[in-house]
C-alpha cells in the first residue's frame, strides 16, 4: 500500500522538511482589499507581517478550494493507492470539510481526511509522523490509530498581543461579555472540543509564558520523551530564548522553533507565542 501524506500551509512545515518526507502542502490564503495571496508559495511571513503593519484594513483568510483538493488527489492517484489529508481543525475552517467533499467526489483513490483538531507545528508533527509511517509503507489505518494515539496526549497553549484580530475574525469562542472582561488582560488560550477558548486569565504575557511552562512540566516530570514546539508571530529572538530556557529545565523534551505564517497570524495578530507538546 502507497500512502500519500498531506497538509495544509497553516502546518508551517518548511519547504526541505515537506521535500525530505514526501509531504505535499495545500495552501490557504490571505486576502488584502482585492489581492490574494497564497501563504508559504506567494507570501512569507515576514513580509505578510510587514504589510499587516502597513494597511489600515485587516486582512481575511480563505480555504483552499474543493477543486483544488480534488485536483491534487487527482493528480496523486497517479502514484498513490491512498491518502492521508491532516487540516487545522475544523471548529476553525472549513479546510477539513472541502478535504472530506473532495475524497467523496474523487473516485481513483481512497482519502481519509484527519482533522488534527488544532493547527501550525502540533498539525506539522502529525504530518510528519504521519510521513514516516507512510513510507514505512504502514496502513492508512495505522497511521491514523497512531495520530489518535499522539492526539491524546497533545496540549497547547497561547497568547496573543491583542485579542482584537481573534474577536474580529469570529474564532474566539466564547460570550461577548467575556470577551469584555478579557480584553484588559492577556488571557492564555487553547483549543476544546476543536475551538479556541480561553485557558485562563493572566495579566501579562511574561506570566502567562511561566504559566505554560509550569503546564509543560507538570507532563514532561511525569515521565517519557516528549515533542514541543515554540510557535512565534514574527518574535523569533524572544521564541528562541524561550527555547533555551525550556531546553535546560526539561532534557526530555525536544523542542522545534516554529512560527505563525501569514493565514494563522491575520488571526492573532504579530506578538502571538504559544507552545504545543505531545508524547513522543
Ligand atoms: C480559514 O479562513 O479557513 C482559516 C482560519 C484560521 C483561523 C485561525 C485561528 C487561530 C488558530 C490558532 C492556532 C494555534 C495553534 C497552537
Amino acid at each position: 500500500m502507497k500512502t500519500a501524506v498531506v497538509t495544509d500551509s497553516t502546518a508551517y512545515l518548511p519547504e526541505e522538511i515537506r521535500e525530505k518526507y514526501k509531504i505535499h502542502m495545500i495552501p490557504l490564503s490571505v486576502v488584502f482589499g482585492t489581492e490574494s495571496y497564497r501563504e508559504e508559495i506567494e507570501l512569507t511571513a515576514t513580509d505578510f507581517y510587514q504589510m499587516m503593519r502597513e494597511q489600515k484594513e485587516l486582512p481575511t483568510t480563505t480555504q483552499p478550494s474543493t477543486g483544488m483538493f480534488v485536483e491534487l488527489f487527482e493528480k496523486l492517484s497517479k502514484e498513490y493507492d491512498a491518502v492521508i489529508s491532516i487540516h487545522l481543525s475544523s471548529g476553525i475552517s472549513g479546510t477539513f470539510q472541502g478535504a472530506v467533499t473532495a475524497g467523496q467526489l474523487v473516485q481513483s483513490i481512497k482519502v481519509y481526511p484527519y482533522d488534527s483538531e488544532i493547527s501550525c507545528m502540533v498539525q506539522g508533527f502529525y504530518a510528519l509522523e504521519a510521513a514516516k509511517m507512510a513510507q514505512r509503507g504502514e496502513e492508512p489505518e495505522a497511521i491514523i490509530a497512531r495520530l489518535d494515539e499522539l492526539k491524546a496526549t497533545t496540549k497547547a497553549y497561547f497568547m496573543v498581543d491583542d485579542l482584537t484580530n481573534l474577536q474580529r475574525g469570529g474564532r474566539l469562542s466564547s460570550t461577548q461579555a467575556f470577551i469584555g472582561g478579557l480584553l484588559q488582560v492577556k488571557p492564555l488560550l487553547h483549543f476544546v472540543d476543536k475551538v479556541i477558548v480561553p485557558f485562563e486569565k493572566i495579566r501579562t504575557k511574561k506570566k502567562a509564558m511561566n504559566r505554560i511552562v509550569e503546564l509543560l512540566g507538570e507532563d514532561a516530570k511525569s515521565g517519557g520523551q516528549y515533542q514541543a514546539c515554540i510557535i512565534h508571530a514574527n518574535r523569533e529572538e524572544e521564541a528562541q530564548a524561550w527555547k533555551e530556557e525550556l531546553e535546560a529545565l526539561y532534557p526530555n523534551v525536544e523542542f522545534t522553533l516554529s512560527y505563525f505564517g501569514p493565514v494563522i497570524g491575520t488571526h492573532l495578530g504579530e506578538g502571538a507565542m504559544g507552545l504545543g507538546w505531545m508524547k513522543k
